[in-house]
C-alpha cells in the first residue's frame, strides 16, 4: 500500500510527531493503532462487544431479507449520491451540457458507471447496435466498415484510465477571478476513472492499409452535434482504442454506446463518444469543436490550438468543499491524482498554506493516466487550516499554485486548469473554495 518515498521519510522522527506544519502525520500512524490513535477513540462504540444474539438483535435478524434483482441498484440510503447536471443553455438546447461526478462522496479509483461524467455537446443519441456502422475511409488502401458484431471478434485490450475534460476545474480557472463556493465535485468532477476494454485501432488502421501521406485522423460521432476532433495518427497507432465495454459491462449509453474513441491521458473531447467514422488525412481538419472550444486564450491575444495531453493534477476529495470535519483530532485526507503524461510518482500535501509539505502514501496500482488514489493522516487542532495537494509524474511535471498558472494565459481562460487547488477549514469544520 504504500509507495517507496513515504518509507524512505520516515526514521528522521518519532511516530505521532508531525512531519510537517499544521498536523500533518506520517502514513504509519494508523498502522501503530493503540494510544497514537486516542484521538480518534469517539469512533468507536462504547458498548461494542456487547451480546448482539438476544433480545437486542438487530431486527434485520429476525425476519428473511429482500429478494433477488436482475441487476443491482445502490442501498437505499445512497440513492442521493447523484452527478450534478448543469444545462448552461437551459431548454434550449437540455441536452448540452455536463453531469459531474460527485468526487466527494467516492474512494478509490473506479468511478461506477452509473456515476461516470458526461459532457456532451447535444444530449445522447439513441443508437441501434444492430443498425450502427463504423467506417474507416480517407487515406487508406482499402475502406472498411464494421458492424458492432464484427468489432466484436477482433483481439480486444483492457486498459484502466481516466477521461478529463480540459473544462474540467473551471471554478479553479481565470474564468472565475472570486471563488465559487461549491461542492468539490462540481469544481473537479469532470474527470472519471474506468476500466475500458476494446479493440486497439492499430490493428483495423493496419487491416485497411494506411497511406504513408495519412498523417492525422478524422474522429466523428453519431450525434447531433456532429462531434469531430482531429487526432495525430502517431498517437492513433500507439494506446486509441475503439473502446466496447466500461467496467466490464457494455458502454453506458452516456460513455458512447455501443463504441467509442478512448485516447488515454488526451482531452476527453478527443475521445469521440457514438463512434461512425474515422477519416485519414494528411493534416489536421480545424473541426468547429477545435477551433471554436478548447483553445487556450494566450496573453497576447492569440488563441493556442490542440493541447492534446492533460496536465499533472490532483485535489483533496476529503475534506473538501461539501465535505465537512467533525470537530478536531484524526483524520486521514485522501484525494486522486492524475497525469496524461504518464505516471504519478510523488504527491505532496501542506496543512499550512504550502510553507511545508509531507509526501502522502499512493494506493497500489499506481498506473500511467489513471486515477492514482493518495493519502495521509491528520491531526486537526480545531483551528482555520489551509490544506492544500501537489502532485508530480514521472516526467517531471509538477502542478504549480494558482497565481502561477493563471499568468501564463488571458482573463477568461477556463480550459487545462491543473493549478492547485486550496481548500480552507474554518473553525466550525466547514470547508472553503479558496484563492492563495
Ligand atoms: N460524439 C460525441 N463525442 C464526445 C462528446 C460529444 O458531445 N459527442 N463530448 C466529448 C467531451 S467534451 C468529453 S469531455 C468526453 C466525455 O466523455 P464522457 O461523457 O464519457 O465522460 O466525450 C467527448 N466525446
Ligand atoms: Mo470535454
Amino acid at each position: 500500500m504504500l509507495n517507496h518515498q513515504s518509507w524512505s521519510k520516515v526514521g528522521e522522527h518519532m511516530l505521532g510527531e508531525p512531519v510537517a506544519g499544521g498536523g500533518l502525520l506520517d502514513r504509519r500512524v494508523f498502522l501503530a493503532g493503540g494510544a497514537l490513535l486516542a484521538s480518534a477513540a469517539t469512533l468507536r462504540d462504547a458498548t461494542a462487544g456487547s451480546d448482539s444474539i438476544g433480545d437486542d438483535a438487530p431486527a434485520s435478524m429476525t425476519r428473511p431479507g429482500k429478494v433477488f434483482q436482475g441487476y443491482g441498484v445502490p442501498a437505499v440510503p445512497e440513492k442521493s449520491i447523484q452527478r450534478t447536471v448543469l444545462q448552461p443553455y437551459g431548454e434550449l438546447a437540455p441536452g448540452a451540457g455536463v453531469a459531474m461526478t460527485p468526487l466527494g462522496a467516492l474512494e478509490g479509483t473506479i468511478t461506477p458507471n452509473g456515476l461516470h461524467f458526461e459532457r456532451s455537446h447535444n444530449g445522447r443519441p439513441t443508437i441501434d447496435p444492430d443498425a450502427h456502422r463504423f467506417l474507416i475511409h480517407g487515406l487508406v488502401k482499402r475502406p472498411l466498415k464494421f458492424t458492432l458484431e464484427s468489432l466484436l471478434r477482433y483481439p480486444m485490450v483492457t486498459r484502466t484510465c481516466f477521461i478529463e475534460c480540459s473544462g474540467n476545474s473551471f471554478f479553479n480557472s481565470n474564468l472565475f477571478p472570486e471563488p465559487m463556493q461549491v461542492p468539490v465535485g462540481m469544481i473537479h468532477g469532470l474527470v472519471s476513472g474506468a476500466e475500458w476494454t476494446g479493440v486497439p485501432l492499430n490493428i483495423l488502421l493496419e487491416e485497411a492499409g494506411l497511406d504513408p501521406k495519412g498523417k492525422w485522423i478524422l474522429a466523428e460521432g453519431a450525434d447531433s452535434a456532429g462531434m469531430s476532433r482531429s487526432i495525430p495518427i502517431e498517437k492513433a497507432l500507439d494506446d486509441a482504442i475503439v473502446a466496447l465495454y466500461q467496467n466490464g459491462e457494455r458502454l453506458r449509453a452516456e460513455q458512447g454506446y455501443p463504441m467509442r474513441l478512448l485516447l488515454p491521458g488526451f482531452e476527453g473531447n478527443m475521445s469521440v463518444k457514438w463512434l461512425r467514422r474515422i477519416k485519414v488525412t494528411t493534416g489536421p481538419t480545424y473541426t468547429k469543436d477545435e477551433t471554436s472550444k478548447y483553445s487556450d486564450l494566450m496573453p497576447d491575444g492569440t488563441a493556442r490550438l490542440f493541447t492534446f495531453t492533460m496536465g499533472v493534477k490532483s485535489t483533496i476529495t476529503r475534506p473538501a468543499t461539501g465535505v465537512a470535519m467533525s470537530g478536531p483530532g484524526l483524520y486521514e485526507i485522501s484525494g486522486l491524482a492524475w497525469s496524461g503524461h504518464g505516471s504519478i510518482i510523488r504527491v505532496e500535501v501542506s496543512a499550512d498554506g504550502g510553507k511545508s509539505w509531507a509526501d502522502a502514501a499512493l494506493g497500489d496500482p499506481v498506473l500511467p493516466m489513471a486515477l492514482t488514489r493518495f493519502r495521509i493522516p491528520w491531526r486537526w487542532d480545531g483551528g482555520p487550516t489551509i490544506l492544500q495537494s501537489r502532485a508530480t509524474d514521472d516526467g517531471g511535471n509538477t502542478q504549480l499554485r494558482r497565481e502561477v498558472w493563471s499568468a501564463q494565459y488571458a482573463d477568461g481562460q477556463l480550459y487545462h486548469c491543473n493549478a492547485i487547488q486550496t481548500w480552507g477549514i474554518g473553525r466550525n469544520g466547514e470547508v472553503s473554495n479558496v484563492y492563495i
